[in-house]
């Protein structure tokens, strides 16, 4: 099908509900295979067909809308033969909800062996056993359609930070290419839209270039995606480049379609960006930093294994996740210095109702007209020090 073609399709796939006055904020909804999205929205990641140490249930009691897949991990371990033949992903980790998986290359470059980049993808030898495999955008794309992913995301290069503006120009002319071609293995393999298919989200890339950002969002809305996210931020660029990058960024991006940026960030990053016009993120903060011991509040991060919570016998917040209520800072501190799994349980739990509400009081505030409100507030309380 042609861009021109799929352009004039009605597409219901994003509903744009509200916006804020004072800034690009949106509340809107997503429509895929498994169910509806309400945005803005965090992902809760689940790299190995499981967000660490939560049990589906308690992902759906804290109203996870939406998780995170990852193909260079699942492809690796188990393998897709072993994924296809239980039906796909939502069937083999029994979540009937929907999944958005990345693409693998970001993870190649963070975690394989021996990586070669060529025009053609990526060769690496994997970390698990150390073989050799190729990952391209073709293999990409049928990977995710394999995995049965809702969201399946576009085949891209990260350009690590810093980054001279050619290498930047070379690498955001790469992952065009690779987009190319990713948009013409879904025609040729699944051409329908709407309904049960499979959405697919083009990446922009360019780092902290203007010109580069530009043009590669202008060119990935011309290939015509379901969605488009924001590669290579929070690679340890300065915030305000970040800041910068979305705003160079989202007004070129369609108003009627959802808009991710992909892997981050802190409470005050996510609604500085909501307040830009990004609809979904996802994060390994709440559940990584819970595993060492550090729960989110609204004033900022607790480091549980710290002396002055030996007697501190309030829970972890006022608002937490049900589950949380009735352990007290003390006794989660004890389970974490003796290695106790309920301990790192406990603070996930805690850690994601934190992303998930913020997100949730972000929609409302939006509904209700009052984003500057719950913007100001959000980032005069969260404060970033070192504990
Ligand atoms: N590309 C892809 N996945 C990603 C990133 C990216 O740039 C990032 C960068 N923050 C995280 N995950 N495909």
């Amino acid at each position: 099908m042609s861009a021109t073609l799929r352009a004039l399709l009605p597409t219901r796939m994003f509903e744009l509900l509200a916006t804020d006055p004072n800034s690009s904020a949106r509340r809107g909804r997503l429509t895929t295979p498994h169910g509806v999205i309400e945005t803005p929205i965090f992902m809760p990641v689940g790299t190995q067909a499981t967000v660490k140490a939560v049990h589906p249930e308690e992902l759906r009691s804290l109203n996870a809308q939406i998780i995170l897949g990852n193909t260079y991990h699942l492809w690796v371990r188990p393998g897709t033969e072993i994924i296809g033949a239980a039906g796909g992903l939502h069937k083999f980790m029994n979540w009937d909800r929907p999944i958005l998986t990345d693409s693998g290359g970001f993870q190649v470059f963070s975690l394989a062996k021996l990586r070669k980049l060529k025009e053609e993808g990526c060769y690496f030898n994997n970390h698990v056993d150390g073989s050799p495999m190729f990952l391209g955008p073709e293999v990409a794309m049928e990977i995710q359609a394999t995995l049965g992913s809702d969201i399946a995301m576009l085949f891209d290069e990260c350009t690590p930070w810093p980054c001279k503006p050619e290498d930047a120009r070379s690498s955001m002319e790469l992952t065009l290419r690779w987009a190319r071609r990713c948009r013409d293995w879904i025609d040729q393999h699944q051409p329908q839209t709407g309904g049960g298919a499979q959405l697919h989200f083009g990446i922009v890339q360019g780092s902290t270039f203007q010109d580069l950002r530009e043009r590669c969002a202008r060119e990935m809305v011309a290939m015509g995606f379901s969605g488009y996210a924001i590669g290579g931020l929070s690679v340890g660029e300065p915030e305000e480049d970040m800041m910068r990058i979305a705003e160079w960024t989202c007004p070129l991006l369609p108003q009627n379609q959802a808009r991710y940026a992909m892997g981050l960030g802190t409470p005050p990053q996510m609604v500085e960006l909501i307040a830009r016009g990004i609809d979904m993120f996802d994060c390994v903060l709440p559940t990584r930093l819970a595993r060492n011991g550090t729960a989110f509040t609204h004033e900022g991060t607790l480091n549980l294994r710290n002396n002055k919570f030996a007697k501190d016998f309030r829970p972890l917040a006022e608002d937490t996740h049900p589950l949380c209520q009735g352990f007290s800072r003390a006794y989660i501190r004890h389970l974490i210095n003796t290695q106790e799994v309920l301990g790192l349980r406990l603070i996930s739990l805690h850690n994601l109702h934190f992303y998930l509400s913020l997100a949730a009081r972000a929609r409302s505030a939006i509904e209700q007209g009052c984003f500057a409100d719950f913007r100001e507030e959000v980032i005069a309380r969260y404060q970033t020090r070192p504990e």
